[in-house]
């Protein structure tokens, strides 16, 4: 659960973290499901060799949504991150613009990075300082972070409050005192805006990993914001267990039109159930004619 509260944290000061937002068996269910996808720790150390392309540069071991792992995709649209993002983003007509699952072993790839403010791939624009049209971004910690695990390093907004809206790299460490680092167990929830500066940093560890899953929200009302096009996914199979398990809701987060919603006629309802043969096509069926799209619940 993400209270009103840490999310006015994150409108005041940039970035909250939630601890325990996972925790026991929902908790270990999800390690499991990045161990569906990724090497553990030990399966890694006992080989790093047979695993160089996750370490050969610091993105080697970052992938993009869909996953081979229906328990993993899923947590993308876990009911709290949804809950979270509705309150952030004061809407319920939501799109989930970007996932990526990201494993770090340390032995390998130098992951500090300059420190920087994510808009400048996520808006072709710049955020607006009042807010209007937010975008959520999130880490979920599926691993423990200590100091020398690579936390990602976060500067409070207030602090570069003069660092005009139009520079994403900070080029000086002006502003290392006020870093402060995402450390937390796992299950640690940190969630930030795009305007934020923060860095990854460098594992000082080793053996160490770090296991984060990135899940990033925003209104569908603002095409100049964004990442990924799921279409561009679109022959990935992982999509056939989505839509045969995913409910409208989740669907309607990834940009499918909801039921009642005038794309959903005979031949699309019948077509779109042959793509998808496991994907029940009732909702949309019965939704038909009606007045409009619902905001499908559950
Ligand atoms: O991995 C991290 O801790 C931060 C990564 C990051 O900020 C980025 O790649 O833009």
């Amino acid at each position: 659960m993400v209270s009103d509260e840490a999310l006015d944290e994150v409108r005041s000061r940039g970035f909250t973290v939630v601890e325990g937002f996972l925790r026991g068996q929902e908790l270990v269910e999800a390690q499991a499901a990045f161990a569906d996808v990724f090497p553990t720790h030990e399966t890694f150390f006992a080989d790093p060799e047979s695993h160089a392309e996750l370490v050969s540069h610091q993105f080697g071991g970052n992938w993009k949504f869909p996953f081979h792992s229906w328990r993993l995709n899923r947590l993308a649209y876990h009911p709290e991150l949804v809950s979270a993002a509705e309150r952030f983003c004061e809407t319920t007509d939501l799109l989930l613009y970007k996932v990526e699952a990201w494993a770090k072993y340390s032995g390998g790839a130098d992951y500090n990075q300059p420190p920087h403010r994510d808009f400048s791939n996520h808006n072709l624009l710049v955020p607006r300082a009042d807010f209007r049209w937010p975008q959520m971004t999130t880490f979920l910690l599926l691993s423990d972070v200590g100091e020398s695990d690579g936390p990602t390093m976060i500067v409070p907004r207030p602090v570069t409050q003069n660092v005009p809206l139009s520079t994403s790299i900070i080029s000086t460490k002006d502003f290392a005192a006020d870093e402060v680092p995402l450390i937390g167990p796992a299950g640690t929830l940190l969630i930030y805006t795009t305007d934020v500066v923060h860095r990854g940093s460098s594992m000082t560890g080793h053996p160490a990993s770090r296991f984060a899953f990135l899940a990033d929200y925003m209104g569908r009302d603002a095409p100049w914001l964004g990442r990924r096009a799921w279409p561009d996914s679109g022959n990935a199979p992982a999509w056939q267990e989505i839509f045969g398990r995913a409910t409208p809701r989740e669907l309607a987060l990834f940009g499918v039109p909801a039921p009642g919603h005038e794309y959903w006629n005979e031949q699309t309802i019948t077509d779109v159930g042959v793509r998808y043969p496991a994907m029940d096509m009732s909702p949309y069926r019965s939704a038909m004619g009606s007045s409009g799209p619902t905001t499908p619940q559950g």
